[in-house]
């Protein structure tokens, strides 16, 4: 199976980068987790993203803040599919983040989740390598059946709390 790379602006990113490993880690997906910055290790985020493909990886997240530029540099040396979580810090509440992330230029595009979506861009990364992975491609089902049948529970138990 094809690997998922995170990537991460700084350490400071942890918390949200660890709801994206929890759902691979459910999932059973090889990962890595790096911290390269955009800005302050620019000449390794650029390493890791030209050779990640040749290096087995199938998809790639990069979670920053701020000026949150990582995403659209790992993408602009790579033609796998690029996931950016715009991460939120103590000022603008991400929205800084998420400006960076998403309005990309045409032609180097990054998936842009929500403001400190870790988990969904492990889904989303997921199902991009469940593209070609049925047993892979079941778990997802499966993983969206049982949290159907959790809201539900939730919706039978809403009165008897009111
Ligand atoms: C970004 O700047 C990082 O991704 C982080 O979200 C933010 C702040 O970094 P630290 O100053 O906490 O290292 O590059």
């Amino acid at each position: 199976m094809k690997k998922v790379g995170i990537v991460m602006g700084s350490d400071s990113d942890l918390p949200i980068i660890k709801k994206a490993t929890a759902v691979l880690s459910e999932l059973g997906i090889p990962y890595t987790v790096n911290i390269y910055s955009a800005h302050r290790t620019p000449n390794e985020a650029r390493e890791f993203s030209l050779n990640a493909r040749k290096n087995g990886y199938g998809a790639i997240i990069a979670a920053a803040g701020m000026a949150a530029h990582l995403a659209g540099a790992i993408a602009a040396n790579t033609t796998l599919p690029v996931i950016g979580i715009p991460c939120a810090s103590a000022f603008l509440d991400g929205m800084d983040a998420l400006l960076s992330t998403v309005q990309m230029p045409s032609g180097i595009p990054v998936a842009t989740v929500a403001i400190n979506g870790g988990a969904n861009a492990a889904l989303l990364a997921a199902q991009i390598i469940a593209v070609e992975d049925t047993v892979l491609a079941d778990k997802l089902d499966n993983m969206r059946v049982s949290a159907a049948e959790t809201v539900l529970k939730k919706d039978a138990d809403i009165m008897s709390k009111l």
